[in-house]
């Protein structure tokens, strides 16, 4: 078994999509063992982000990712890291596969829906940035 982490994005969630994006994760064989809503200040989001600090996109991330509330998720299935982010889809929604989440709820490059890791090391730091061991049982 794997971990994963995910995000719903504040474009998915203030648009309503989260429900659909959960039955989806469901659906897909995934058990979900973290979730919860938070409301990132523009410091916590380029803490989770410092990888892309020196981006020229880096502000409108952080930007974005503060505006309003998003839902954090770990997700655990075999291969976990690479099937969620085969699920998500490409970065850029216009480029991800028809079927894909990215594809169906994102807009724009940088208003793509979802955020999965792409590594196990990234992935064991994103979920120790957001949940405490006892929110993962
Ligand atoms: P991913 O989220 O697919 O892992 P990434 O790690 O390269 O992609 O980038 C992190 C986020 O930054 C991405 O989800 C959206 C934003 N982003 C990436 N490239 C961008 C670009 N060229 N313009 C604007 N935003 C971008
Ligand atoms: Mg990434």
């Amino acid at each position: 078994m794997e971990r994963t982490f995910a995000v719903i994005k504040p474009d998915a969630f203030a648009a309503g999509h989260a429900g659909r994006i959960l039955a989806r994760i469901h659906e897909a064989g995934f058990t979900l063992i973290g979730m919860k809503k938070i409301w990132l200040s523009e410091v916590q989001a380029g803490g989770f982000y410092h990888v892309h600090r020196d981006k020229p996109f880096f502000a409108d991330l952080t930007g974005f990712m503060s505006s309003a509330p998003c839902v954090t998720l770990v997700l655990e299935a075999p291969q976990a890291i690479r099937r969620w982010r085969e699920l998500m889809g490409a970065t850029d929604p216009g480029k991800a596969d028809e079927g894909t989440l990215r594809r169906e709820f994102g807009t724009s490059i940088g208003r793509n829906a979802l955020h999965g890791s792409d590594a196990p090391d990234t992935a064991a730091f994103e979920i120790g940035y957001f949940f405490s061991g006892m929110e993962l049982l």
